[in-house]
């Protein structure tokens, strides 16, 4: 089992994760992780503490000369801006914004300094994340599976992104790459630019919707048979837990809701002795298991709790009325949130990977997953005939 940590506040020295789980014999350099990072710097509508950093990954342990031991990995990120913190004399918070962790931190860990809770509630830590979906990546990657993903909302506007092949996600990934709101439809893609400039210049902040696409998924992962083994589950509550996204669904399950379900199972038809769905309007999952249709989980992110243009609040040392202050923070995280989403969906994926294929090393995994059983006729062979419990049950 894959298992991970972070450690690190927004302006403390480091950001460091530890993973633990990957196997052997992964080919790993900075330079593959530090692509994603950059990706997560970039974006309209990021703040100021983008200018400052600039995110470097360096591995203390488990990565010897470019491949992974299957010991494990220590990664570090620098926070460049610690230095401009270090040595200040920090005005007291003590007026929380709605809708961050400033208030309900305190109230949990009993905080006397709202900061406390900021500093590691702050997006900041969502560096680590995707240093450590990045190395997942490049696991999924030896066996074909990429994930990526793209924006198809900001605010009121909603990219045109018609159901395609997953021949056809690539492209959209590429396009979607090609914009700096990371929406793959360009006409979209010009109206979120406008949409975040004027929410900008309103002072206020804008959400949106990440949809993340993973390709290459063999059918199989996950299971059907204990809550906390769904994969769908493992994908939610992994993804429900970047800061401000506040839903999450796979395919898009909150639409067909109000549909008949003749119009939403993906029927099945069978070519050459191979099971084929004619739709994926399921996500890629059924039962909690993948369904070897790409892997689709989209993000409800919330507008950023930090408003230039202040909210009412209370201050706690006074007990009375407060505007909120301004922190520096981003006007529309969506398009750097997208790395963020991926990296959870990968983690998600690998971890449900090295469950079914075991094996202490790449060179174990890749012939068990060539082995695979896959939705092939010869695969299921059936009994076909009457039969009875006979549960030896009295
Ligand atoms: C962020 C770093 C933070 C925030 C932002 C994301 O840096 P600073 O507080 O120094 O500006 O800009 O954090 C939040 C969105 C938040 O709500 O706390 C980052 O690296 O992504």
């Amino acid at each position: 089992m894959l298992r991970f940590l972070t450690a690190g506040e927004s302006h403390g020295p480091l950001l460091t994760g530890i993973l633990e789980g990957m196997p052997a014999g992964v080919p790993l350099t900075a330079a593959d992780i530090d692509a994603d990072l950059a990706r997560r710097q970039q974006g309209y509508g990021k703040g100021g503490r983008m200018a400052i950093e600039k995110d470097h990954v360096r591995f203390a342990a488990g990565v010897v000369a470019g491949q992974t031991t299957g010991a494990p990995i220590a990664l570090l990120v620098e926070n460049r801006d610690y230095k401009n913190w270090a040595d200040k004399l920090i005005d007291p918070m003590t007026t929380p914004r709605p809708g961050h962790a400033d208030l309900t931190g305190a109230v949990k860990y009993g905080y006397r300094e709202l900061r406390l809770s900021l500093e590691r509630a702050s997006a900041r830590e969502t560096t680590m994340r995707v240093a450590v979906g990045a190395v997942c990546k490049r696991l999924l990657a030896e066996f074909g599976i990429r994930v990526q993903g793209y924006v198809t909302a900001i605010g009121d506007v909603s990219a045109d992104l018609p159901p395609v092949d997953a021949a056809q996600y690539p492209a959209r990934f590429d396009a979607a790459e090609a914009n700096d709101v990371r929406c793959p439809d360009p006409a979209a893609a010009e109206r979120m630019h406008d949409a975040i400039r004027a929410i900008i210049q309103a002072k206020d902040t804008l959400g949106g919707i990440i949809e993340v696409a993973a390709l290459g998924v063999p059918p199989g992962l996950g299971s059907h048979v204990h809550y906390d083994r769904k994969l769908d589950g493992q994908l939610m509550g992994a993804v429900g837990s970047i800061p401000a996204v506040k839903g999450v669904e796979i395919g898009h399950a909150f639409e067909q809701a109000s549909w008949p379900g003749t119009k939403v199972h993906d029927e099945l038809f069978a070519e050459n002795g191979e099971l084929r769905r004619r739709s994926n309007r399921a996500g890629g999952l059924e039962g909690g298991i993948t369904t070897g249709e790409p892997v689709i989980v989209r993000a409800a992110v919330k507008p950023i709790a930090t408003t230039l243009n202040p909210l009412q609040s209370v201050d706690l040392a006074s007990g009375e009325p407060k505007a909120t202050d301004y922190e520096r923070s981003d006007f529309c995280p969506v398009p750097r949130g997208v790395p963020i989403v991926e990296a959870m969906v990968a983690i998600v994926l690998a971890n449900a990977l090295i469950e079914k294929l075991g094996g202490d090393s790449l060179d174990e995994m890749r012939p068990r997953f060539a082995a695979l059983r896959r939705n092939r006729l010869e695969d299921l062979p059936m009994d076909n005939r009457p039969w009875q419990f006979n549960y030896e049950y009295s």
